[in-house]
């Protein structure tokens, strides 16, 4: 028996809490050592006045490319759990596994005190459950300078045309909320329910994540009643609102970093930031920052948000915009690089305000750290939609992507992993397309299967329409609307799935994955008590012929029901 591979912890991604009473249980062995695990459990105090423990099989689960995993759900009435383990491996060998590491006398039905671990007391307000609306949400995400120009005296000075190429990285198109506003129905109609802006607030870039002021809509974008307007309309459409936030850094132009320039150290922000010397600058010598940036540009300086001032205005900042505006969600900007103490606050501070408020952070690495534990409902999920790409580009054998996948899906407490955002692309990457060598059956399928994930997809702008992009600034491209410049095929299928996907937003969320490889066609199951879907893809590298991908409802539903996505092929050359 492999030891090595076995794991459990108590109160972490392995006891998720779904409910009152309800806890899934998770543990992970070695890959095919172990053949059958038993959880044992009881409530403490009613088990030492002699009621028995309850004997579970843990259902096989996911496996990576190391380990497998086991789970089950329990529930509690009262709340309170010891447990144990008991694992059988292939040559018939059991082994007792608790809070005091292995033992082997599982025969005496497990009476020794001590060697369980404990769930105390389940409070479910622990579970830090996000709010339901966001597992029934598929994303739209647009990049307000480049979606559509509905106000042309708003524009900036030096305004490129519409749609021109190169995109440069001080390029200037127009783009504006009023353009939005007008296009919602555009949006609406592909069935998505989610609109995830980039930054608003005022800036003198074109990307806005070099904020002056957080109280105010640049006004290239367009006017607070405008901002308003667009978000009651988005409502109407039962469409939620996401705005980014930018807390790790301030722009340089920005009032606060303005005064530390002017003032040096008796400026009233000059703890605002992390300053190392002064005047604000670099050395003579080395060229070095005396000051700390986002990346190594000037300027973006970093906050300092350990700083009680610093916390209160920007809490106030995120409060006025639900509160005035009824914004729905929050995208925090580099989440990853901002202490999780500030998180803390913000998020509970936020929750108060608004108890069903979605509340993401941008990180493109497994983020445990910052997902519960009172801060994010979810990450930006990148580990989990890079490998698609790389799946469909052979960048990743199907046993490597099964693997990774599901070692992403192994990462957050389930109630998290079913909100985590999945983007196969955004406006920090080269574009799904372009990524996928121009290769629109190939992004149907990756689209496919982003669909078919545990998560909230987010559709980033245009690709409904087959934009292309390279990477940041071309990945920015004014959204085409002339018709001749749109793939109309690949709208509709887009419209076609997300519809699909909505439909099954509870089955999706709730029924187990499970993954065939077949050479080189991968198998996706998600299956419940009802239904079973299974998609089928054909990653041949030498394939040439066309096979028609149907997503099949197994319910006795005949081939004409299945996703209405008939016709839909995958050839990959
Ligand atoms: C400019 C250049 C970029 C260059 C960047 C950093 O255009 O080519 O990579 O500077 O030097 C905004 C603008 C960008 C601009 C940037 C700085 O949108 O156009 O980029 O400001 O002026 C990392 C961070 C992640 C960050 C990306 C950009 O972890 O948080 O870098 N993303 C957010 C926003 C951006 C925004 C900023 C941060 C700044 O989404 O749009 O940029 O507010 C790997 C790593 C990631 C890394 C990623 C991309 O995958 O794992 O950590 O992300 O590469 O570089
Ligand atoms: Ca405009």
């Amino acid at each position: 028996m492999q030891l090595a591979g076995i794991l459990h912890r108590p109160e972490s991604e392995d006891t998720a809490i779904l409910a009152d009473h309800q806890v899934l249980m998770r543990i992970r062995t070695a890959l095919t050592d172990i053949v059958q695990v038993e959880l044992a459990y009881a409530d403490m105090y009613l088990w030492q006045e002699g009621a028995p423990m309850q004997h579970v099989a843990m259902q096989k689960g996911l496996a990576t490319q190391a380990n497998q995993y086991w789970t089950i759900p329990i529930n509690l009435p009262t709340n309170r759990a010891i447990y144990a383990f008991k694992l059988t491996d292939r040559d018939g060998q059991t082994i007792g596994y608790g809070d005091e590491g292995f033992f082997t006398d599982t025969a005496a039905n497990w009476t020794v005190a001590g060697r369980y671990f404990h769930l105390p007391y389940l409070h479910v307000s622990d579970a830090e459950l996000p709010p339901t609306w966001v597992k029934h949400t598929v994303w739209y995400q647009i990049f307000p300078e480049r979606f559509a120009n509905g106000d042309p005296t708003n524009d900036p000075k030096k305004c490129a045309a519409w749609g021109q190429l190169p995109v440069k990285r001080d390029s200037f198109y127009g783009g504006d909320l009023r353009g939005i506003i007008d296009h919602l129905d555009d949006i609406a109609d592909l069935g998505v329910n989610g609109l995830y802006l980039c930054p608003i607030f005022t800036s003198p870039s074109n990307h806005k994540y070099d904020t002056i002021d957080h109280f105010e809509i640049d006004p290239h974008f367009g006017t607070k009643q405008d901002f308003q307007e667009l978000v009651d309309q988005a409502h109407a459409r039962g469409m939620k609102v996401m705005l980014d936030a930018v807390f790790n850094h301030f722009g340089d132009q920005s009032p606060q970093w303005q005064d530390v320039v002017k003032n040096g150290q008796q400026s009233r922000f000059a703890d605002w930031f992390h300053i190392h010397g002064w005047p604000v600058g670099r050395d003579p010598q080395t060229g070095a920052l005396n000051y700390e940036t986002f990346a190594t540009g000037a300027a973006m300086p970093k906050v300092n948000t350990q700083n009680p001032a610093v916390q209160q205005y920007l809490i106030d900042v995120t409060k006025y915009w639900i509160e005035q505006y009824n914004i729905d969600a929050w995208r925090f900007d580099v989440a990853d690089e901002v202490d999780h103490g500030f998180w803390r606050k913000l998020c509970g501070a936020l929750r108060q305000v608004k108890p069903d408020v979605y509340l993401l952070g941008e990180a493109w690495h497994s983020s445990q750290a910052l997902v519960a534990n009172g801060q994010f409902d979810a990450v930006m999920n990148y580990p989990l939609t890079q490998p698609i790409l790389a799946l469909f580009n052979h960048g990743l054998s199907l046993a490597d992507y099964v693997g990774k996948t599901n070692l992403q899906l192994m990462q957050y407490r389930q109630p998290n992993q079913q909100v985590m955002f999945n983007a196969l692309d955004t406006h920090d990457t080269a574009r799904l397309l372009t990524v996928l060598n121009g290769n629109v059956a190939q992004a149907k399928a990756a689209l496919t299967l982003l669909m078919l994930l545990p998560g909230t997809p987010c559709l980033y702008y245009g690709t409904e329409v087959g934009l292309a992009g390279g990477p940041d600034p071309d990945n920015r491209r004014c959204m085409p609307w002339q018709p001749e410049n749109q793939d109309l095929t690949m709208r509709d299928f887009v419209k076609k799935l997300v519809t699909w996907r909505q439909s099954q937003a509870d089955f999706l969320a709730e029924s187990q994955l499970s993954w065939q490889i077949d050479g080189d066609v991968l198998r996706l199951t998600r299956q419940s008590a009802q239904q079973t879907v299974t998609a089928t893809f054909n990653l041949g590298r030498q394939a040439t012929a066309v096979t028609t991908n149907k997503i099949v409802l197994a319910t006795g539903l005949t081939a004409e029901n299945d996703l209405t996505l008939n016709g839909f092929v995958v050839s990959v050359k």
